[in-house]
């Protein structure tokens, strides 16, 4: 859009007075935040009403990705940037005496999800927006995030995170599309006269799903698309004998906290009722919207709209879908049926067991007495229809209903056209391995997406330093199109350019350096390779490997304390969810060994240990720019793609990674020695799986080196781990090293002497790192989207 700096500063003057009763000179930092949003939001709104006109008018087809996460972070300088108008607005405020990036600052991050997944989802959302692609998010207005972490004497200990204390700017309720979700209660069928069987309920329990919306306002075009977030109320007229406090605090609670873990699976009941609660209103909703702007059958609907089940939380789409259109249409099941496998897609985010959702049959039944009736009925469909064609041993082993249990996963696929992996390797191992009888009963089904990420947050917003760098070298069109990146491949050989591209890291060096001083009260040495690992704590994705690399360096230092070493300065940032102890213990042994290792003479600033508290996104986009080497160390075959292995790159940091996940497409790009690559096969882990021959305490007994390190964790080198010390010991030990760290040890420190090795030779370093910038261009969410688009859900750019 256009704007000029005086129309600006009217407008947020103007807003000042009328909003909050202020003006420039006495407004706290809370009300200018406020006030800026405030007129942005009056900006962008126009855009939003026009591009919902538009779609309404043209009536194209319309994906929804449902899921149960979100992670947008912040949104104001996102929206600036995509308005076009970050840097008036920018010198506009500084002409008043106000520092934009102070202000942007504390606006809490939107962290209504928990890691890879909900981030992903916003990437998505953002991407689609910003290409023009009609796509809109459906989730839950959870009122408490993600929590917040607190590292307490080494221990993680959990706030809650009450993010919307202060308002949020960016969403309008919508009371008038409010809707009715119902749970339990009695169901019977009885014929209708015409001899079709109609549901009739008793004694259900009535929540009202009220939608706040939030604009995903896209990159210098003219379209905005909708998040809409459900939050659960108490309907105005209820029944006075439903109205007591149990039921007003459960009613609550259904969208009060996100559910703090993504890969865990402790049968909450209030699990199950979030899932079904935003599954049902955000269908309902999308019906609601198809019958008023389209005056076609519903029978038609696959042409207007597709269902995104963004993995398998919100899996009950499929039943609930074909409910509305048996119960609520009177369409025939089997043609109720072809329609909801044409609307509906779905993408799988992993492939560790405990994640893959699986609910009691009794608790489905009596939560959701009629979604269980029909979710009986299409699975009994099925096997009829099956077992002649594929047997009875396909049909069981893809069966929804087993063992007690209703399975999610098989619900997803079986009830949608499309089922797709994160990464190449990844759907490899759905198709191959994992999902292998249902890829044999639909091969058509399964297909590949390669993550991506918003590129314009990890580098225009985050990374300024280097944009500015990439603008004056290459031009600007690398900020519409990532591929234009390539262009830099042409001055890998220019001193100058490589030059301008460490000093950009350089700042952002100087920065992270500055929070952590003020935040860890650690001092950094800036000319340290920043190492840096940050991601959920999870046994698999081996922050214990990275851990005993250090102590390997920490024991060469103190073996030879003149010993010639690049200083390093490792960095941490990782929530463990709080049910998962193992996880807590190593970021309590993590903590310790910073302990140990900063305070030590010997060490002077050789090496640094650093565990950053709460890594969340606008955390993030401090740290990976500052950063050198991303570690990408998970068990090959565990790691279903990474993301922020995408953002590393972006930001010219060297991946040291195995052959998992998307580290393998980057590699690809990367080229030859611009990233250090170790650890074993997935083929290797599956061979070792198939023979069951490894023995982690062989390797304890006969490397020294291992030996001694973990030996660390139980003799008390290491203060302070008593409880957690022995657990972590055990673990690699007696119980047989489950990720296989030990394996991967020796070829892991072989890569890190690689690293070390190219980073002494400044000009080679910069050279990689210029490499990874140059080709990143296919990690773009934009190229993630447009396949999803053209690939699953057949929707199109606006032109
Ligand atoms: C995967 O672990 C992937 C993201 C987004 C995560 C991670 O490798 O990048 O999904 N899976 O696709 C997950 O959270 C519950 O599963």
């Amino acid at each position: 859009m256009k704007l000029t700096k005086k129309q600006f500063k009217q407008d947020f003057e103007k807003r000042l007075t009328t909003k909050f009763a202020t003006d420039v000179e006495k407004a706290g930092p809370q009300e200018t935040l406020a006030a800026v949003s405030s007129v942005i939001k009056a900006y962008y709104s126009k855009i939003w009403q026009e591009d919902n006109e538009y779609k309404d008018e043209t009536k194209k087809k319309q994906a929804y990705y449902f899921s149960i996460e979100f992670l947008p972070g912040k949104m104001l300088k996102s929206n600036l940037l995509n308005l076009g108008i970050l840097d008036t607005v920018r010198e506009s405020l500084s002409d008043l005496g106000i520092d934009l990036d102070a202000i942007a600052q504390i606006e809490p991050d939107m962290a209504i999800g928990n890691g890879g997944l909900g981030r992903l989802g916003s990437c998505f959302l953002d991407s689609a927006a910003s290409t023009g692609i009609p796509l809109n998010g459906n989730g839950i207005r959870y009122s408490y995030g993600l929590f917040k972490q607190k590292i307490v004497d080494g221990y993680q200990v959990e706030l809650p995170d009450s993010w919307l204390d202060n308002g949020n700017p960016w969403e309008i309720r919508r009371a008038d599309k409010a809707v009715e979700v119902h749970f339990g209660g009695e169901v019977w069928l009885e014929d209708d006269g015409t001899g079709r069987l109609m549901p009739h309920y008793r004694n259900q329990e009535r929540v009202l799903a009220v939608p706040y919306d939030t604009p995903m306002v896209g990159f210098e075009n003219t379209t905005v698309n909708n998040m809409c977030l459900w939050r659960s109320e108490v309907p105005k007229d209820l029944d006075l004998r439903f109205q007591n406090l149990e039921y007003m605090r459960q009613t609550a609670m259904l969208s009060a906290e996100l559910y703090p873990d993504d890969s865990n699976y402790d049968g909450r009941l209030l699990r199950l009722k979030q899932e079904y609660f935003f599954v049902s209103a955000g269908l309902q909703r999308v019906i609601n919207h198809f019958k008023n702007i389209n005056k076609v059958p519903v029978t038609h609907i696959a042409d207007f709209i597709s269902i995104h089940i963004n993995d398998t939380h919100p899996a009950l789409c499929v039943p609930e879908f074909m409910r509305i259109l048996v119960d609520e249409f009177g369409i025939e099941w089997e043609r109720a049926w072809n329609i909801t496998v044409k609307v509906m897609s779905y993408t799988n985010h992993t492939i560790l067991s405990e994640a893959l959702e699986k609910w009691p049959e009794e608790m489905v039944k009596n939560l959701l007495p009629r979604i269980y009736q029909i979710i009986l009925e299409i699975d009994r469909r099925r096997t009829a229809d099956l077992l002649p064609k594929v047997g009875a041993k396909l049909v069981h082993s893809t069966r929804i209903v087993k063992d007690g249990q209703i399975h999610m996963a098989n619900l997803a696929i079986i009830g949608s056209h499309s089922t797709n992996g994160v990464a190449k390797l990844h759907s490899d191992l759905l198709k191959d391995v994992e999902l292998h009888d249902f890829y044999l009963i639909y091969p058509e089904r399964f297909n590949n997406k390669t993550n991506g990420i918003a590129d314009r947050r990890w580098s225009q917003i985050a990374n300024e330093r280097l944009s500015g760098v990439l603008d004056e070298t290459i031009g600007k069109s690398w900020r519409h199109n990532l591929n234009e990146l390539k262009l830099l491949e042409a001055y890998k050989n220019d001193e100058n350019t490589l030059e301008r591209l460490q000093a950009a890291n350089f700042d952002n060096k100087l920065r992270l350096a500055e929070y952590i001083q003020e935040h860890n009260g650690i001092t950094v040495n800036p000319e340290a390779i920043f190492d840096v690992q940050v991601k959920r704590l999870h046994a698999y994705k081996r922050q214990l490997l990275n851990v005993l690399h250090i102590l390997k360096l920490y024991f060469d230092i103190k073996d030879n304390p003149e010993i010639e070493m690049v200083p390093r300065v490792f960095i941490f940032g990782a929530k463990a969810a709080p049910g998962y102890h193992y996880a807590k213990s190593i970021i309590k042994c993590i903590n310790e060994i910073a302990n140990m290792v900063n305070n030590d003479k010997d060490v002077a600033d050789k090496l640094k240990v650093v565990f950053m508290e709460n890594y969340n996104v606008s955390l993030a986009e401090i740290i990976i720019p500052a950063a050198n080497v991303g570690e990408q160390i998970s068990l090959a075959s565990k790691e279903a793609s990474g993301t922020s292995n995408m953002k590393f790159m972006l930001n010219g940091a060297l991946t040291i990674g195995t052959l998992d996940g998307a580290n393998i497409e980057i590699f690809e790009v990367a080229g030859k020695g611009n990233y250090f690559k170790f650890g074993l096969t997935k083929d290797e882990v599956y061979e070792y799986y198939r023979n069951g021959n490894y023995n982690a305490h062989d390797i304890y007994e006969q490397n020294p080196i291992v030996h001694r390190i973990l030996d660390a964790f139980i003799d008390g080198t290491i203060p302070n781990i008593s409880a957690e010390g022995p657990e972590v010991f055990d673990s690699l030990t007696t119980y047989n090293d489950e990720y296989f760290v030990l394996r991967d040890f020796n070829d892991y420190v072989r890569a890190q002497k690689d690293l070390e090795r190219l980073y002494k030779n400044k000009n080679a370093w910069a050279q990689a790192s210029l490499m990874n910038i140059a080709n990143v261009g296919k990690f773009s969410s934009d190229r993630t989207i447009k396949e999803y688009a053209d690939d699953i859900w057949h929707v199109h750019e606006k032109k």
